[in-house]
């Protein structure tokens, strides 16, 4: 497997860490060429780095906010001057700010949650397309979450912002049938990788709580399934996939030791 994704070219994004930092070094691992976007470049280009001495033969990056329709064609600028065509586009970044019920709900926590998993996915989508249709085959791969599926309390935005990712996978499923490009989305569980830590606006203590005495995913875990659903053989699309802890039978049931 690892000589066919040689010559193949995926573009992540939000591949400063968690889920995106792992995928780029899980592709790496069989020899493919990545094209990393996120806003922090410093980590962008230690992953990067991480990725060429794990395999991979070119591991490029470039400053991307997602939020930003300008930023998102200046990207895929970049990404033109880079490949002629795409065979993996993983829709990564995103995240939830705050746990607020509506009623506290603050309009920057929102317009996050809002601008980056539903309208970051769609404009991605759009300034790359061409590169995916001219190569059947390809994949879009979107992360979605199970809160995208069942809603909890203080999860109105950020369940209403998957649940929108989630219908963008459909729709895009349904317009793309017959180019031979593949959509997917990969909706994980509880896993810890910085999403506590930013939901929380950076207290350790917090984020912490939310894996107490579980065992949750790991971004590797994650980067695993992603692996396994982009190299199905062409003919093959993994629609939806959810991947949870052990530990957790649902969203509000979680086994917690202690
Ligand atoms: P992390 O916080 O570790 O990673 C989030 C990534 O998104 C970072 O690389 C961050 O980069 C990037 N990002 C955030 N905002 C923007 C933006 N405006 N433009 C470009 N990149 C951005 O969390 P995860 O790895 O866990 O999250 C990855 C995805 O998985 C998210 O969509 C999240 O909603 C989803 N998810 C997470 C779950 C979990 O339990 N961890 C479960 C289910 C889904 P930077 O800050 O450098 O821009
Ligand atoms: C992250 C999973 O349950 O914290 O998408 O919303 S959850």
């Amino acid at each position: 497997m690892s000589s066919s994704w040689n010559d193949k070219w995926i573009l992540i994004t939000g591949a400063s860490s968690g889920f995106g930092a792992a995928a780029a070094l899980a592709f790496a691992r069989l020899g493919a060429r990545l094209l990393l976007g996120a806003r922090r470049l410093d980590r962008l280009q230690t992953v990067a780095e991480q990725a060429q001495a794990a395999g991979s033969p070119e591991a490029r990056f470039h400053e991307l906010d997602v939020s930003r329709t300008d930023s998102v064609e200046a990207f895929a600028s970049w990404v033109r001057g880079h490949a002629s065509r795409l065979d993996l586009l993983v829709n990564n970044a995103g995240g939830a700010k705050g746990l607020d019920p509506v009623a506290q709900g603050k309009d920057d926590d929102w317009e996050f949650m809002l601008q980056t998993n539903v309208l970051g996915v769609l404009r991605m989508t759009r300034a790359v397309l061409p590169l995916l249709t001219a190569n059947p085959g390809s994949t879009i791969l979107n992360i979605g979450s199970i809160a995208g599926r069942v809603v909890y309390e203080g999860g109105a935005a950020y369940c209403a912002a998957k649940a929108g990712e989630l219908q963008i996978t459909r729709a895009l499923r349904l317009e793309l049938c017959g180019t031979g490009v593949r959509v997917c989305t990969l909706d994980p569980g509880l896993a810890e990788t910085e999403f506590s830590l930013v939901r929380f606006q950076g207290d350790a203590d917090r984020a912490r709580q939310v894996y107490r005495g579980t065992v949750p995913l790991t971004a590797e875990d994650v980067a695993e399934a992603m692996v396994w659903m982009a190299t199905r053989p062409p003919h093959v699309c993994i629609d939806e996939l959810i991947i949870k802890p052990t530990d957790q039978a649902a969203i509000y049931k979680v086994f917690r030791r202690g």
